[in-house]
């Protein structure tokens, strides 16, 4: 184990200067790219954050950012999670994904089959709101974009109540562990055990641990197995929504993706308010997020509160003690008595008032849970981006302090100034990749804003 660093090394000004040249560095010109090596395109939820760091930089590179992710949406409303560049160093590239089939997906631009979690509204939001700050200019330019953006993102949240609500939980549904973002979280162990490659399974070689330290940073094997073998189900499904939705493996409720639907619904609901957009639209948003919010409140188990995922599959609750337990705080919804437990275990010592941590930011995985392991991925580490996340609802439901908190603990963690992808919670060390452009990203939001 390394030994813990003791932070802050950088200056704030320093970092910021720092977070800049990450993302500059990453700019392809029209998007920039996950991080350097091992995610050499642009990814869906990432450009969203992505754009607010660029917000801080230039108000006209952001909006062209989320303009690049909006040009590649299908023509019946998803976002794509993956939308390729040329680079050819990154497995699974489109050849493999097969898109190209699709009759829905865009002709001008090759993307993966699947989706990532809506956060975008929640980034059209904050571009808008720093643009108000930089200059009248910036202002207009942000309000015109939001605009022209609102439609799309109308599109791409009616997809998911259209094509991802198919259980009567009213969670919405993911296809893949890589659509809730969470790739290989202990929250999919069980779904995935019941995913059972067939001995048709293309072979395929993995580029990804060429760009980490170690391997055991990244999921293993046997997980990419079951990874390739669900591409593979949506492939032979031709990308047919409903029908991918019947023959995957993989059908689980994200009760995290759902607070980020329902939170994401409201914003985009104010922004149409804000615009003049459609009123029936408006009303459907404002429908969609109560469910949404209801949906998570109910998964919320007895006792700890922690709300849970669904494996429709099976038809049984997910009961693994992940960051995603927390989802009612993001969106509200569960009532007072459940948030005061909800915020009382996040304080305490299974979270983030581990006595042990370097930085006060809650790991991705409890450090008391079995499941928990500190190098690898999204089952243990600490994520910058989620801490932003959740400092960012928190300050919408005017927990001001409790953000405040967020964005210093989170400051710590980074002030290495390697911008990693994760972090190891007892040492601090940078996993991953480095220069990771959603952690320079959020950095610069934290020390630009409010
Ligand atoms: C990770 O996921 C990709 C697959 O989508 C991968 O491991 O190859 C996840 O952390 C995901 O949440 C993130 O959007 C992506 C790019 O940063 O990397």
């Amino acid at each position: 184990m390394t030994a813990a660093r003791t932070p802050p090394r950088i200056s704030s000004t320093g970092l910021a200067a720092r977070a800049a040249v990450v993302l500059r560095d990453n700019d392809t010109g029209t998007l920039v790219t996950a991080s350097p090596r091992l995610y050499p395109h642009m990814w869906s939820w990432d450009a969203a954050f992505i754009a607010v760091g660029l917000a801080h930089l230039d108000v006209g590179r952001a909006v062209a950012e989320l303009d690049t992710l909006l040009d590649a949406q299908w023509r019946d409303g998803m976002i794509p999670h993956i939308v390729f560049t040329g680079a050819t160093d990154y497995f699974p590239g489109p050849d493999r994904w097969g898109t190209d089939a699709a009759p829905q997906r865009p002709r001008h631009v090759r993307t993966s089959g699947i989706c990532q979690p809506a956060v975008h509204a929640i980034a059209v939001h904050r571009i808008v709101n720093v643009a108000r700050r930089t200059s009248a200019a910036d202002a207009e330019l942000a309000r015109r974009f939001a605009e022209r953006a609102w439609p799309g993102l109308y599109r791409w949240h009616r997809w998911l109540v259209r094509h991802r609500l198919p259980d009567p939980s009213g969670l919405v549904t993911i296809v893949h562990g890589w659509e809730s973002g969470m790739d290989n979280s202990p929250r999919w162990d069980l779904p995935y055990a019941a995913v059972r490659p067939g001995p048709d399974l293309p072979p395929y070689v993995r580029l990804d641990l060429a760009g980490v330290g170690h391997p055991g940073e990244r999921p293993s094997d046997d997980e990419y197995d079951r990874y390739l073998w669900l591409v593979e189900q949506m492939r032979r499904a031709g990308y047919r929504p409903d029908e991918v939705v019947r023959t995957s493996d993989f059908l689980v409720g994200d009760v995290f993706g759902t607070a980020l639907f329902a939170l994401a619904c409201d914003v985009l609901a104010k922004l149409g308010d804000d615009l003049g957009q459609n009123r029936a639209e408006i009303a459907a948003l404002r429908a969609w997020s109560a469910r949404a919010r209801a949906a998570v409140a109910a998964s919320c188990r007895p006792g700890t509160g922690l709300a849970r995922d669904r494996d429709v599959r099976a038809d049984r609750w997910l009961d693994a003690e992940t960051l995603a337990g927390f989802a009612p705080l993001l969106c509200g919804g569960a009532g007072t008595r459940v948030e005061a437990r909800l915020l009382d275990l996040l304080d305490g010592p299974r979270w983030a008032g581990h006595p042990a941590l370097l930085a006060a930011v809650p790991p991705s995985v409890s450090p008391h849970s079995p499941d928990f392991d500190a190098r690898r991925y999204w089952r243990g580490p600490q994520w910058p981006v989620l801490a932003w996340l959740l400092g960012w609802a928190f300050e919408r439901r005017g927990w001001s302090q409790r953000a405040a908190g967020l964005r210093e603990q989170g400051l710590r963690l980074v002030s290495d100034g390697s911008f990693g992808e994760y972090y190891e919670p007892f040492t601090g060390e940078p996993l991953g990749s480095t220069r990771q452009s959603w952690t320079a990203a959020v950095v610069l939001d934290w020390l630009c804003g409010p």
